[in-house]
């Protein structure tokens, strides 16, 4: 086996392996980065589809770590748009001259340790050995599709596309029939998109979302400028926030107030057009049910006036589940295209999908003629990446472990994989809160975790069996007090067939985690074992 070695292996070239990559170079390390896709930029660089758009405000969604940085770049939307997310991620790469460290195409399959050498060993699909004593999975939280195996996928005639896997060359809707399937974030972006062109679009729902009118707007010189001028204090608010970006909220009941007064703080989060804003409008909407309600019915209140038919507005209206306790989605003009001639709702709770045929779609009540398909179903989110790799430790592999129970020590690291670090994995704030800035927090644990650890001799990391129990015991008593944890998504992992139920996300707040994170590093790594090389291992 011909080995290349370095002291650091990145996976994935995405916002948190880019910024792996800038620390590791500054600690002077020989890092690399491998990447499967043929550019940079992770999430964004596969979610190219129409309508694709952030749902954390631009000024938010952005690397805080170099004020220089922050200052050249401008943002022209309040949500920006994936080609405005790509663009400064490039920038970002060329600035840090990050290219070099980057090999593309590069698809990570294996990693094993080596217990003896403390070296773990990398394999790729392209059949490449890289070999480093410490790896840094930065390969995302929903970069693994969900492709549902409807029958008789292999016979439609026409073109199949997935959205997280959207073609470069880009799909041509115009004046074809089309169905989407899916209706979470991403088919509540494309369908709207899709319907400006196509002939006809049939939206394949299983299970309606909230969504919420984004609100999005061009943003000014000036709105630039303000943040800029005061983007220390931005960023400290961020940081000390529940969810990684401040919101404009206050801690009180939805119970506490009157009526009309829920109402208008409702109203105004709702003109403002933030999911985050408006799930934090109540102290108490993702803990008490009939707080909840109120706000469910604020919401659907909303959908009513935004759908022109009646029945169908009843259809697109979630029941049975909480508002946010699935993603609260954002939209622009999603409800109002099912007002289009051209838009049709397939509802799959009346409606079965039976079989897919050479000409399109056969459900339980009718035969639809069909030009594309395109799938908008999901992933198996935060784990199913790391879970499809075989990634070995000291006494079995990842899926194995995962498979029955997502268990990290802070979702950061997993006893049994030792020197193996994962951002913003399972039992971290992750997806319920503003990405950027919970991959920058972890990045920068890892990466003085790993200084630390080297200028003390530490060969070996690892968390213990307790330290990591303690950690998933505290965060499943903090879900359990959510509603959160009754919900059928891939939060809990149950959109995917198999998959063990647990909330994967930690839900007691960015603030709350950035503050143990503090303390454990300020305390000298209690949790940890570290440990120096043995003697007669390779050097
Ligand atoms: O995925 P989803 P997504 N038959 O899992 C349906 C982020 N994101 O890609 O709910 C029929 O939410 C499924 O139905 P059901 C954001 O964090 C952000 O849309 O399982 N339907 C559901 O309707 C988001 O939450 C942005 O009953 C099937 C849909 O497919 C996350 O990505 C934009 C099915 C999947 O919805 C994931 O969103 C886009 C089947 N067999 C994404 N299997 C923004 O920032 C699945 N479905 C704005």
């Amino acid at each position: 086996m011909n080995a290349q070695t370095h002291d650091i292996v990145i996976v994935g070239a995405g916002i948190a392996g880019l910024y792996a990559l800038i620390r590791a170079q500054k600690q002077g390390l020989k890092a690399i980065v491998l990447e499967r896709g043929s550019d940079i930029g992770g999430t964004w660089y596969w979610n190219r589809y129409p309508g694709a758009r952030c749902d954390v405000e631009s000024f938010d969604y952005s690397y805080s770590f170099d004020d220089e940085l922050q200052q050249e770049w401008t943002w022209t939307e309040k949500y920006a748009s994936q080609p405005e997310i790509l663009a400064y991620i490039h920038h970002v790469a060329d600035k840090y001259h990050l290219r070099d460290g980057v090999r593309l195409r590069t698809n990570v399959t294996a990693a094993s340790w080596d217990e003896q050498n403390l070296l773990w060993t990398i394999a790729t699909e392209e059949n490449e050995h890289f070999v480093a004593p410490i790896v840094i999975m930065a390969t995302g939280v929903l970069s693994t599709p969900k492709i549902p195996d409807f029958p008789g996928l292999d016979e439609f005639s026409g073109e199949v596309v997935n959205s997280a896997h959207w073609p470069e060359r880009g799909v041509d809707f115009s004046d074809k029939r089309v169905a989407v399937i899916g209706t979470g974030s991403t088919g509540i972006q494309i369908i709207p998109e899709v319907a400006k062109d196509a002939a006809h679009v049939y939206a394949f729902q299983r299970t309606p979302s909230f969504s919420l009118p984004a609100q999005n707007r061009p943003l000014s010189v000036e709105d630039n400028q303000a943040v800029k001028r005061s983007y220390r204090e931005f960023r400290e608010r961020a940081r000390n926030s529940m969810l990684g970006a401040w919101t404009d909220t206050h801690d009180t009941s939805a119970l506490e107030v009157t009526a009309e007064e829920r109402e208008a703080e409702f109203q105004r989060l709702y003109d403002y057009g933030s999911p985050m804003r408006f799930a934090s409008a109540f102290n108490d909407l993702l803990t008490s049910e009939q707080a909840n309600q109120t706000a469910r019915e604020f919401v659907s209140s909303r959908i009513r006036e935004r759908v022109a038919d009646p029945n169908l507005a009843e259809r697109l209206i979630p029941t049975g589940y909480g508002l946010a306790t699935r993603r609260l989605c954002i939209d622009t003009g999603y409800y109002e295209t099912f007002n289009r001639e051209n838009v049709t709702l397939v509802d799959m709770r009346e409606e079965k999908l039976e079989q897919i045929t050479a000409r399109g779609i056969r459900t339980s009540a009718r035969e639809i003629e069909l030009d594309v398909i395109v799938f908008a179903t999901g992933f198996d989110a935060v784990t199913g990446t790391l879970t499809r790799m075989q990634i070995t430790g000291t006494s079995g592999t990842l899926s194995e472990k995962w498979g029955h129970s997502p268990d990290s020590w802070l979702g950061v690291m997993v006893h049994g994989f030792p020197n193996m670090f994962v951002v913003t994995g399972p039992g971290s704030p992750s997806v319920s809160s503003n990405m950027f800035l919970s991959i920058e927090q972890h990045v920068e644990f890892i990466s003085d975790l790993i200084a630390d650890s080297r200028a003390k001799g530490y060969a070996r990391i690892e968390p213990t069996a307790e330290a990591e129990q303690e950690w998933v015991a505290h965060s499943r008593e903090v879900s359990d007090g959510t509603l959160m944890k009754d919900a059928t998504s891939w939060y809990t992992g149950t959109n995917v067939p198999g998959k063990p139920r647990a909330v994967l996300q930690y839900l007691g707040g960015v603030d709350v985690y950035g503050a143990k994170l503090n303390h454990i590093q300020e305390e000298g790594y209690p949790g940890l074992e570290r440990a120096a090389m043995r003697e007669g291992a390779a050097a």
